[in-house]
């Protein structure tokens, strides 16, 4: 391990280093949860995406009194590496040991109990709501990946969330995969608003062109038509935008200086906000990168060559339930 993430018990120690240091914190954590995940097994490919975002949730948030819930909850890892769980990281998913998705009984930064996926939103927005009951005024952020996002659940949330007009961040975290690759709708509007430059030059003309014009009544209601008909081809986030959130991005999910700055604009909304962030999933190792399906759960693994290592480790959960129902069916 380098010299900063020793440092780390708390995500205060990662809010008092400077920020020309978070990107050696985040090749550390890289590293540090490669090393162990090799002996270990686990969740590792989507853990690898989601570095930045954790350093960077963690570096604007105020965890625990600020709210992080992570969906499914299989690619926090570095969450749990930055909340004082390092020393205990060998022990992932071992009895007694630390578990591979977020649990409260296990920490305070954990908000929610996951595992499985699609409820996060629903989650943040009952906190959300929680919160405005109770007076307080703390953030609630959501981070969904883009399979996830396709699950009924989440659209419920949506639909709720930016009708309640209430602050609440959803991050959506784009790296085109589901364990494999990602299909559907949802999917190709995605890829859409990925890889079109031209939705987001349309939308920062869009808005200079529009702030320039005289404001003339039947100019604005000449706009306001124009927006109208124009916005659904032009500008990105048009779904979300509509359903009463505010769409930041894309972004690219690991440039850290721009997720930092995203999450600090998001926050100062003080409305439903959504940022989508593309991400890599895999992010730093190349035999990851390479076969992001493979890499989603791996067992125990040779880091250098990447092959599973070979020893056994008795029976597994899911082939002792799954004989189990066979036997009872
Ligand atoms: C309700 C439910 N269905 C299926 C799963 C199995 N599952 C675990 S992770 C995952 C993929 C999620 O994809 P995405 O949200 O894009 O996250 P990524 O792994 O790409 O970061 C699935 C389907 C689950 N955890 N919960």
């Amino acid at each position: 391990m380098g010299g900063l993430l020793e440092q780390i018990n708390g995500p205060a120690d990662l809010r008092g280093l400077k920020r020309e240091q978070l990107q050696g914190l985040v090749k550390e954590l890289r590293e540090y949860m490669i090393a162990t995940v090799s002996r270990t097994g686990g969740h590792l490919a989507a853990s690898l995406g989601a570095v930045e975002l954790a350093v960077a949730l963690h570096y604007v948030l105020e965890s625990p009194r600020d709210k992080i819930i992570w969906d499914v909850g299989h690619q926090a890892y570095a969450h749990k590496l930055l909340t004082g769980r390092r020393d205990r990281f060998e022990t992932l998913r071992r009895a007694d040991g630390i578990s591979g998705f977020p649990r409260r009984s296990e920490s305070e930064h954990d908000a929610f109990d996951t595992g499985h996926g699609s409820t996060a939103i629903a989650a943040g927005l009952g906190m959300a709501k929680a919160r405005d009951l109770a007076g307080e005024d703390h953030s609630v952020v959501a981070v969904v990946g883009d399979g996830a996002m396709t699950g009924g659940m989440a659209f419920e949330a949506l639909n709720l969330g930016g009708q309640l007009d209430t602050p609440l961040i959803v991050v959506l975290n784009d790296n085109q995969m589901s364990i494999s690759p990602n299909v559907g709708g949802l999917s190709a509007y995605l890829s859409k608003l990925r890889l079109d430059p031209h939705y987001l030059r349309a939308k920062s003309d869009f808005e200079t062109m529009a702030s320039k014009l005289p404001l003339g009544e039947s100019i604005l209601e000449a706009v306001d038509r124009f927006k109208d008909g124009i916005k659904q081809l032009l500008l990105p986030g048009m779904l979300f935008e509509e359903l009463g959130f505010t769409y930041l991005g894309p972004i690219d999910g690991h440039a850290l200086p721009t997720l930092i700055d995203t999450l600090r604009q998001a926050r100062s909304l003080q409305r439903p906000v959504l940022i989508h962030i593309i991400t890599q999933k895999g992010r730093g190792y190349v035999p990851a990168e390479n076969d992001a399906a493979k890499w989603h759960r791996t067992p125990a693994f040779d880091v250098e060559t990447g092959e599973p290592r070979n020893f056994s480790v008795g029976l597994s959960y899911t082939l002792v339930f799954g004989g189990s129902l066979v036997a009872l069916a």
